[in-house]
């Protein structure tokens, strides 16, 4: 971890005052000053808020909460209680062994006789106007950026600068209940922010912050909060609900950690992350699906016909475009929520389409919503009291889905969590889908008059989600949608990321196009290409990335528009699902897809993540016959055309070094030199300058570039380069048409595919270009010169 710390972390507690302090032992720049927790729970018919001081310090409890994963240290325990309610706090503080990471946890007892409900725990707060409590963090706060991260998949999520405004729907109950957390404010003065789960502070300008998140949301969904105004101010909650916590009872939260880092290259979320993976003991994820996926051309106009006709477009181009999932979207239920009914275009049910889809040699996937439900399903009239609700006694709101607005099972009512695991085991073992999309995950965690008032939300929905886990089998593929982050860790093996890609850039409704312009979660490109982004460093970290389907249309994206989606998806590493009625998918579109496979699976380097909003400079190195090269793209957010400008600086690249470059989208070939920058010709809006760098090392003959695969050079399988012989294999698993280019100090006088003579073309001064053609087999290229 060279690099990224300043330095190991110093506590100094004082017991009786209930206040901590952490600090950098070297390095002034890093101070929590007098933390102290608050407890706001209602107890004998009102309500109150708990700082407890006068704490204990207590030789190691006989059960400390664990803490897997993390090799690590406990500091102090600390016992507190707050005698009128019988309300007992421990308090357990650990450093990481290598000394730059600090966590805590807290547990409560209620040692009273009479049930307290818990409303919030803060683990953290820091700074506004109290001078005795500081939050210091660099020297000029108004630098900071702080990343924002959504509560579930479809959440906005991005990093923001002190003078910006957090992002927030116009839509009000008809969007926030599906992607809010009702726990996290939404903040509407500029400088105030919030995130869930986890967070960053970062100064571009310093080049040092903080990473503060929660290792796992088991207990609690967890809640940060940052403003500069008028001093650095940092909160971090475990969100109580309003939990009955009943006499002999205890509750516990998260851990929650922290630290500070220094960098100007490493990723500093890269420890967090992988700390809240082995936390969960993730360690191995299946390689990244695909496939097709009904819902973004037919959404719930659906018929077992339409599945069957690209079933079978898909089994004729398997030698082109070897997809192995077949996914069926909504659309085949008579209702969400009733779903072992199925619509008169599903006269069979999907069941036989499972078989039929296993007997072309390819995996059937099916979408469910367990969570929610329809207000007009059957479920929702035979089972009214399964149904989660409001005070009023009215069912929850879910959101407006389908026309409607949406209600939510109750989990805590055993029958109703009963159903919601039948259905998945139904779909796993009775109708044989080995991968599931299960979305709207959320709706088990709305805010409601839950059956059993001593389970927080988080409770539910991880217990709804093991739950389900359990029922599908260890086997089963499962995908989670609309899903609060860390609610799924562990127990799926894909998580959407980001909002639903749709046909047009920005978000638009019915035809409605400038007032839904902006929303942040609604279903767009704009929205699915920056979370997909934005959140591409949890891919391999804590599940594979769903960045969403490929739509290459036609619709009302832009050609730039759909190789801007289709760049980034084969960037990210993660799932990639073509959404368009293949049997009439124009040729010179399926070649785009046909560049995706095989897929990269690898994740990028996302430079300027913490520095911009949207996210424009990605980076990915690869690695392969050839050796080392880069991929380098640049992202137009811009609605008007830009000229892209590169520089090694900007890329983390060796200023000394210089790079013979391929333009894929573009095919053109550039030569850039070291010590200087790039210009490449305008670029389109929302379009993406995606590079192909080969260090440019000696006069040898070298590979630079082809348009055959986005990689530009994993398609090379051997390289050998001999006095004036040059032998490589070309191979990428199906059939495939295109350029492939060579850097030749001598022109070559003879040239084969295979047996087959091929004629060349010179693009510029000793780089050549030759047609390529590929079998499913791959083929030999051999030059002479
Ligand atoms: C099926 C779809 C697809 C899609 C999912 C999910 O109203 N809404 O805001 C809304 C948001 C997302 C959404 C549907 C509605 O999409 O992400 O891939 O499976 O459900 O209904």
């Amino acid at each position: 971890m060279p690099g990224l710390y300043p330095g190991r972390l110093t506590w100094e507690i004082v017991p009786r005052e209930g206040y901590f302090s952490l600090r950098t032992q070297d390095e002034p720049f890093f101070q929590l000053k007098n933390v102290r927790l608050k407890i706001y729970f209602q107890w004998n018919g009102k309500s109150h808020l708990w700082a407890p001081q006068n704490f204990r310090s207590v030789p190691t409890l006989n059960d400390p909460p664990d803490l897997p994963g993390v090799d690590s240290e406990i500091i102090e325990t600390l016992v507190a209680s707050f005698p009128p309610a019988g309300l007992q706090a421990i308090l357990v503080l650990a450093q990481a062994n290598h000394g730059y990471w600090a966590l805590w946890h807290l547990s409560l007892h209620n040692q009273g006789r009479e049930p307290i409900w818990i409303d919030q725990i803060r683990l953290l707060d820091l700074g506004n106007d109290n001078p005795k409590r500081q939050f210091i963090l660099g020297s000029s706060p108004q630098d900071l950026r702080f990343y924002l991260n959504g509560w579930q998949s479809w959440s906005y999520t991005a990093a923001l600068s002190a003078t910006s405004t957090m992002p927030r729907s116009r839509l009000g109950p008809f969007q926030n209940p599906m992607v809010v957390n009702p726990g996290t404010p939404l903040f509407r003065q500029s400088g105030h922010f919030s995130s869930d789960f986890f967070t960053v502070l970062f100064s571009p300008k310093d080049n040092l912050g903080l990473v503060a998140g929660f290792l796992s949301q088991q207990h609690h969904f967890g809640s940060l909060a940052f403003s500069i105004t008028p001093q650095p101010h940092l909160q971090v909650w475990a969100n109580g609900d309003h939990t009955r916590l009943d006499p002999g009872k205890s509750m516990e939260t998260d851990w929650f950690m922290l630290y500070p880092f220094t960098t100007d290259h490493e990723l500093p979320l890269s420890p967090y992350l992988e700390a809240v993976a082995s936390f969960h003991q993730i360690e191995q994820f299946p390689s990244s699906p695909r496939g097709w996926c009904s819902w973004y051309y037919y959404y719930t106009k659906l018929s077992a016909e339409d599945i069957f006709q690209n079933l079978r477009q898909i089994q004729a181009w398997q030698t082109q475009l070897p997809l192995e999932l077949v996914q069926i979207d909504d659309g085949f239920e008579t209702q969400v929520g009733d779903w072992t009914t199925f619509k008169a275009s599903f006269p069979q049910g999907v069941a036989p389409l499972a078989q039929e889809i296993k007997g072309a040699g390819l995996r059937p996937g099916l979408w469910l919503a367990p969570f929610i439900v329809h207000p007009r399903s059957q479920l929702a009239r035979q089972h009214p009291e399964w149904l989660l609700r409001r005070s009023s006694g009215r069912p929850v709101n879910a959101g407006f889905v389908w026309n409607t607005f949406a209600t939510a099972l109750d989990l805590t009512v055993p029958e109703a969590l009963d159903y919601a695991a039948q259905i998945i085991d139904t779909a796993v073992h009775k109708w044989g889908f080995p991968y599931l999309k299960l979305d709207f995950l959320y709706a088990a965690a709305l805010p409601g008059r839950y059956r059993n008032p001593t389970l927080t939300r988080a409770q539910v929905l991880r217990r709804g989600m093991e739950t389900l886990r359990q029922a599908a089998g260890d086997e089963t593929f499962l995908l989670g949608c609309g899903a609060p982050l860390g609610s799924v860790l562990g127990l799926v093996n894909a998580t959407r990321i980001g909002a639903d890609i749709s046909g047009s850039w920005q978000p638009e409704y019915l035809g409605h196009r400038w007032f839904f312009r902006g929303e942040p979660h609604m279903p767009a490109a704009v929205n699915a290409i920056r979370n997909t982004l934005t959140r591409a460093p949890l891919h391999r970290r804590w599940w594979i990335n769903d960045p969403d389907c490929l739509i290459l249309g036609p619709t009302k994206l832009s050609l730039a528009e759909v190789q801007t989606l289709a760049s980034v998806i084969a960037l990210s590493g993660g799932s990639f699902l073509i959404s368009d009625n293949l049997t009439t998918l124009p040729p010179e579109r399926l070649k785009i897809a046909q560049a995706l496979l095989p897929l990269i699976e690898a994740s990028p380097e996302v430079i300027d993540l913490l520095e911009n909003e949207y996210p424009a400079h990605l980076r990915l190195d690869l690695k392969g016959a050839l050796g080392e090269w880069h991929l380098l793209a640049f992202i137009n957010w811009d609605d008007q055309p830009i000229t892209p400008e590169f520089t090694h600086q900007r890329y983390h690249l060796d200023p000394q070094q210089t790079y013979l470059v391929h333009d894929f989208w573009n095919d053109r070939h550039y030569e850039w030199k070291d010590n200087s920058s790039l210009t490449l010709p305008l670029l389109p809006p929302h379009g993406i300058a995606l590079l192909a760098a080969y260090p440019f090392r000696s006069e040898q003959p070298a590979w630079v570039g082809s348009t055959l695969h986005i990689s530009q050079g994993l398609e090379v399988k051997t390289w050998e380069v001999e006095t004036s012989f040059l032998t490589c294999r070309i191979d990428i698993h199906h059939e495939a048409e295109g350029n492939a280019y060579f850097y030749l100090p001598l022109s070559p006088w003879q040239v084969r595919l295979d047996e087959t003579p091929l004629q060349g073309r010179k693009i510029l001064p000793h780089i050549y270009g030759f047609p390529v053609r590929l079998s499913t087999s791959g083929v030999t290229l051999t030059m002479a010169w």
